[in-house]
């Protein structure tokens, strides 16, 4: 069993780990061979995408179908074990981590696309299906599913749909709540619920689905979705914009959108983080030692009239002071460019230990925003990346920890962040734009919700899983810890 105390008592919380007699029971319900209690399983399923945290679960238990689910549900809700389900473990902010110890439910068995129907545009997913495949599978029929996060290789449709995924398609399409048309999920306590089906409007009660889409797996084990589809555009446009300021390049977003452009993606780089990724790749030369950069994708379904909407972007851009555009509709050259902007994660965090801030604000904050970061990590010493969504006024702050000794760095990150967080809500903001509040972000909740409407989530948690046991120790700030998360 597990040597570490796990950071959340869960007899604080009114829950018991399982003990072997209990992880007997799982197996009789899943099979032994879904229910993994070795190191190894522990230690990869203790972890996500999240920084360097990791905390051991009891056991890792891998259902084969929602009937399973639903009777290892019922099984765990009258032990009260915690139940932390998990797609692909790509969450950026904990959110899948087993914070109080138990039971890791891991969907990725329900793999199967139920469904495409062509008449309706939708197709019906399994939680387990990697994002990538669904995408495939519909760009066969000439279709699009647009959510697209950084993950979609390897991200489990679940787990999208737990943390209402978005990345750069989202100035154009929105967030993956508005693509989903209904679910299939499992109640703490076991008993199946679906919500909504394949109708483009129902106002029929409350909108279970766009509640339980977002809720982080504490409401509900989401297994199966009926997602909304339209048709793919046939072609696009890369656009790469130097800006010589950063108050050009965050003009130029303002002004592209007032103008009546609709890119499908609007993304920022700042010079720190042109920096990073200049270090990981060779960068054009109209990029070196530029305050920022926008990448700006277009589609439609012929060339021409791309073409006219990129030549009047850029005479807007240059009326803001910047620079010639790099240009790519190839699709090996349009990748290349791409590049500059998706590595840059791997750039920034690749030397050094780092804490992410999701940050959003307004669109015509986000000159500010970087601003309030850079001030907000220099006054502790600290340096702060940025990049991500312009297009949604969303940006990821990354506090980079460099060799400063542990306790320093984790004294000077969490001033720094609280910091950056009350400037980002003082500018019309929140405490995060798609990553989700989990674990790392739970204790800023109060700064973007006033007591009430935390008091009402609250409520909502209570009414779903009256025992807690679905990701306790997620969303809500306040539930003592204690002990940091240890490596494993
Ligand atoms: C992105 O926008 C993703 O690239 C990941 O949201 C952000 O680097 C990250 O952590
Ligand atoms: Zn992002």
């Amino acid at each position: 069993m597990n040597a570490l105390p796990p950071p959340l008592d869960p007899a604080a919380l009114g829950l018991v780990r399982p003990d072997a007699a209990g992880l007997g029971a799982l197996a009789a319900v899943v099979g032994p061979d879904g229910v993994r209690t070795d190191e190894a399983a522990r230690a990869a399923f203790g972890r996500d995408e999240t920084e360097d945290l990791c905390f051991l679960p009891d056991a890792v238990v891998v259902p084969a179908s929602t009937e399973e689910v639903a009777r290892l549900l019922a099984l765990a809700n009258a032990r009260r074990w915690p139940v932390v389900p998990r797609g692909a473990g790509t969450g950026l902010s904990g959110g899948a981590l087993p914070v109080a110890g138990g039971i890791v439910l891991s969907l990725a068995r329900l793999d199967r696309i139920r469904e495409l129907d062509l008449e309706n545009l939708t197709v019906t997913a399994e939680a387990g299906v990697v994002l990538a495949d669904l995408q495939a599978r519909v760009a066969e029929h000439g279709l699009r599913y647009p959510p697209d996060p950084a993950s979609r290789d390897s991200c489990q449709l679940g787990g999208t749909l737990a943390e209402n995924s978005a990345g750069p398609r989202t100035c154009k399409y929105g967030a993956t709540r508005h693509w989903v048309l209904g679910l299939e999920a499992v109640l703490a306590d076991g008993t199946r619920l679906v919500t909504g089906g394949k109708n483009r409007k129902d106002v029929a009660g409350y909108d279970l689905t766009g509640l339980l889409v977002g809720s982080e797996g504490t409401l509900a084990v989401l297994t199966a979705a009926t997602l909304r589809l339209v048709a793919a555009p046939r072609t696009s446009l890369t656009l790469i914009l130097p800006f010589p300021t950063l108050d050009g390049a965050a003009a130029a977003v303002a002004a592209l959108f007032r103008a009546g452009h609709q890119p499908t993606a609007c993304e920022l780089v700042e010079e720190r983080a042109l920096a990073a990724v200049g270090r990981l790749l060779p960068l054009p030369g109209t990029l070196v030692g530029r305050a920022a950069m926008l990448l700006v994708e277009l589609e439609g379904d012929d060339d021409e009239t791309l073409l006219g909407e990129a030549a009047a972007l850029e005479e807007l851009v240059r009326d803001l002071g910047g620079d010639e555009a790099l240009a790519a509709s190839d699709p090996a050259e349009q990748r290349r460019l791409w590049a500059i902007r998706s590595k840059v994660g791997e750039a920034v965090k690749g030397g050094s230990i780092y804490k992410e801030a999701d940050t959003v604000v307004p669109r015509s904050a986000l000159a500010e925003l970087v601003r309030a970061a850079r001030a907000a990590a220099e006054r502790h010493g600290l340096q702060a990346v940025c990049y991500g969504h312009a297009g949604d006024g969303n940006l990821h702050v990354n506090l980079l920890k460099g060799d400063l000794p542990a306790a320093l760095w984790r004294e000077r990150r969490d001033a720094a962040e609280a910091e950056l967080f009350r400037a980002v809500i003082g500018l019309g903001g929140s405490i995060t734009g798609e990553h989700g509040v989990g674990w790392t972000q739970r204790r800023y909740l109060p700064l973007r919700h006033p007591a009430a409407a935390i008091g009402l989530q609250r409520e909502l948690k209570r009414a779903f899983d009256p025992r807690g046991i679905l990701n306790p120790g997620k969303i809500f700030p306040g539930d003592a810890e204690t002990a940091p998360g240890e490596p494993c």
